[in-house]
């Protein structure tokens, strides 16, 4: 082993044993390559995914069926915006340049979660979205929340607590239209049976074909597994649902008496990686609404890129 070799073995061991003891890995800390590369990847596909999961949602903005119901939708939506900021800030903390995080999501080399691919056909869409989508995404990020990097800690804590009223606001809309008129509840039904395996997809492949997640869960990124983390989803939703007399659209769906667990049907791979890489619903409109977004904001970058320039010339 040579010198270098040694010194790096050393500062890993060093490094993994304050994982080891619950510390917080900070931005200015020593880190191997593969763990900053690895934050920067989740990170910025995370930032990516709030950006453009205001998309679907923001579309019936202008379509609230009234102004108590606009004005959470807005809210809501508006938080997601905001997620999107506290994350690629905790990406560049790591050396990422929000330039070219920009750059990978508009020419469509980087990713973001599958579900915004899909479409909202209805109203009832934003109750579904609200409750499944927004409680998926709150039971990985609660596990986030616990992860070694400090500053992505810190967002995820903060982002939990909005994710929290997102989740609520849409529970509260399942729960009036399942028991409304006969016209909201097959509305709420036909959102749920178009909702639910995408947002079982959101967990990311089986934990056999996750290339990523032993890495992760090595360095204290990740502390469950994408299967441990979709099978609480199922657990916690199934009966939730089934108290609204709302079917699963899962004719495989059981309860397994000996661990405790709903046994979920198996996923439809083929189109989870069709969305992924690009093939799905939307995913052309989504990158076009962002490259339209990009440019009609350009000329506001550009002002304040002059005006800075101007304050430190003064
Ligand atoms: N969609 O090896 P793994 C939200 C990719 S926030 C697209 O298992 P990993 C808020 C994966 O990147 C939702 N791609 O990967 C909201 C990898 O490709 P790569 C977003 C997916 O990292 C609510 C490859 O497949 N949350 O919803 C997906 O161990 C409502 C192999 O996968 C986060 O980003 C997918 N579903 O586990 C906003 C949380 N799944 O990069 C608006 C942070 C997998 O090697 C409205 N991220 N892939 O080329 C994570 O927790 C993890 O990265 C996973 C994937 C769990 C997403």
């Amino acid at each position: 082993m040579t010198h270098s070799e040694e010194n790096f073995q050393e500062k890993l061991i060093e490094f993994e044993a304050r994982i080891a003891r619950g510390e917080k890995i900070e931005p200015g800390d020593w880190m191997p390559e593969r763990y900053r590369k690895q934050l920067i990847r989740m990170i910025s596909q995370h930032a990516h995914s709030e950006i453009v999961g205001m998309l679907p949602e923001g579309a019936w903005i202008p379509h609230a069926p009234n102004l108590r119901r606009k004005m959470v939708l807005l809210a809501k939506v508006q938080d997601e915006g905001g997620h999107g900021q506290y994350l690629y800030h905790a990406a560049e903390t790591l050396g990422a340049t929000r330039e070219e995080m920009t750059e990978a999501l508009l020419d469509g080399r980087a990713k973001y979660a599958s579900v915004f691919n899909y479409p909202t056909l209805t109203w009832a869409d934003n109750a579904a979205i609200g409750w499944l989508v927004d409680g998926a995404a709150i039971m990985n990020q609660t596990m986030l929340a616990q992860c070694s990097y400090g500053p992505y800690s810190r967002a995820m804590v903060r982002i939990c607590a909005e994710e929290g009223f997102h989740k609520k606001q849409g529970q509260e809309m399942v729960i009036q239209y399942a028991q409304g008129t006969l016209k909201q509840q097959a509305m709420m039904q036909d959102a749920i049976n178009r909702w639910w395996w995408p947002t079982l997809m959101m967990f990311g492949p089986h934990d056999s074909e996750s290339k990523n997640t032993p890495e992760l869960q090595r360095w204290g990124i990740k502390t469950k597994t994408n299967d441990e983390l979709r099978q609480e989803f199922i657990d916690e939703m199934v009966p939730a649902l089934h108290a609204l007399n709302l079917t699963i659209p899962d004719p495989e769906l059981h309860y397994d008496e000996a661990s405790g667990h709903w046994i979920s049907g198996e996923i439809d791979w083929d189109e989870f990686w069709r969305v992924v890489k690009g093939a799905g619903p939307l995913n052309k409109e989504r990158l076009a609404a962002r490259r339209k977004a990009h440019e009609d904001g350009r000329w506001v970058r550009e002002a304040a890129a002059a005006y800075a320039a101007n304050m430190t010339n003064s």
